[in-house]
């Protein structure tokens, strides 16, 4: 049954401001607050965030990058990176709500000490040759546009053997740790932890469309480590002559655990797309944001109101919901990173076409 009379009009319109105002302070004493004048914006029709798109052209950035070599020792940094933040959230490191984005560099003879924490890590190189990743006791050699994973809590270690700096893009989901406060990290006693296995030792086992009889799987990641652009590239090229590509998408993969047939990390979705020379995609939006970078070719991209263009090692953020299309110049390679991963499990992400 309604109530005939309402007690919060019964006092009279001319004091109802007065009153509640009153109550909200006495409430206040208690940290208590009403949620009747913030439901809107708690509970709002669709996503509410400051993110804005933005566009680093590497040609801006690398300067600044190859300075950090000469401002700091891998050594002394534990980690020589130049973070890339969000123009809207500037000082916190984020380039998402929930994600991180940075470009590490590393010199021929420099060891990035050893050290492990519960965020997760993909890197995706960049430029040069030669650095080496160490992850959980197997070392893999890094070149332009392969996808490197490091699990929560493996030990990992940096090294470069070979000649020219070498750049990789990271991606990480500290903002997500820092937000569940399940942030933890230890330095090795060594800067180099014990590399157990061979070189592509990884690769044989789980990386060949082969798995090892009875595998068991030790943590939540692929096993195979390095997914190589050559041959991420090979399969983009091949597919594409075998069909249209999806009009919002382009031909659009996403990196697998081969041991599941899941994504590759848990919570970071990882995904490549190879859009035709003269192709434009139709509107598409997903509730994930996601940092993107070229790996090849060139093209434009539109995110609401405003055109970037999009050349090679050129990185670009998108804010979750945000209509966006790709208008490929010459044949587009495209690497992404979102909390896509995240969102699924929890039953929270949304996409829409058009
Ligand atoms: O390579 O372990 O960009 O721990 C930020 C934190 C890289 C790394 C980053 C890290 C690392």
């Amino acid at each position: 049954m309604v109530a005939k009379t309402d007690p919060t009009v019964a006092a009279g319109d001319a004091d109802i401001t007065a009153r509640r105002e009153a109550f909200y302070a006495r409430a206040d004493t208690q940290h208590l607050a009403p949620l009747w004048t913030r439901l809107k914006a708690l509970v709002p029709k669709l996503p509410v965030h400051q993110l804005v798109p933005h566009v680093w052209h590497y040609d801006d950035l690398r300067p600044h990058v190859m300075e950090s070599a000469r401002q700091i020792s891998a050594a002394e940094a534990e980690r020589r990176v130049m973070i890339l933040e969000n123009p809207s959230l500037r000082g916190t490191s984020q380039v998402t709500n929930t994600l991180y984005a940075g470009l590490q560099l590393i010199m021929p003879g420099e060891v990035a000490p050893a050290h492990r924490h519960t965020q997760s890590a993909l890197r995706f190189i960049v430029e040069g040759s030669g650095a080496y990743t160490a992850v959980d006791g197997e070392k893999t050699i890094m070149q332009p546009g392969d996808f490197v994973i490091t699990p929560s809590w493996t030990w990992h270690h940096h090294g470069h053997e070979g000649a020219g700096p070498m750049v990789w893009l990271d991606g990480l989901d500290i903002p997500l740790c820092t937000f569940f406060g399940s942030t933890f990290r230890e330095d090795h006693d060594q800067a180099e932890a014990p590399v157990e296995r061979p070189l592509g030792d990884a690769m044989a086992r789980f990386g060949s469309g082969l798995l090892p009889v009875g595998h068991v799987a030790k943590n939540l990641n692929s096993p195979v480590f390095n997914y190589p652009w050559a041959r991420t590239r090979e399969a983009l090229h091949v597919l594409s002559k075998a069909g249209a590509p999806d009009a919002h998408t382009g031909h659009w993969m996403r990196y697998v655990n081969p041991v599941d047939g899941g994504w590759a990390m848990p919570t970071m979705a990882t995904m490549v797309r190879l859009l035709p020379a003269g192709f434009a995609t139709q509107p598409y939006r997903s509730s994930d944001s996601m940092v993107f970078t070229t790996v090849e070719g060139r093209g434009e991209l539109r995110v609401a109101d405003q055109v970037f263009a999009l050349g090679p090692r050129d990185i670009a953020v998108v804010p979750g919901w945000m209509p966006y299309t790709l208008h490929a110049q010459d044949d587009w390679a495209l690497f992404s990173y979102s909390d896509r991963v995240a969102q699924e499990k929890l039953g929270l992400w949304r996409e829409a076409r058009g």
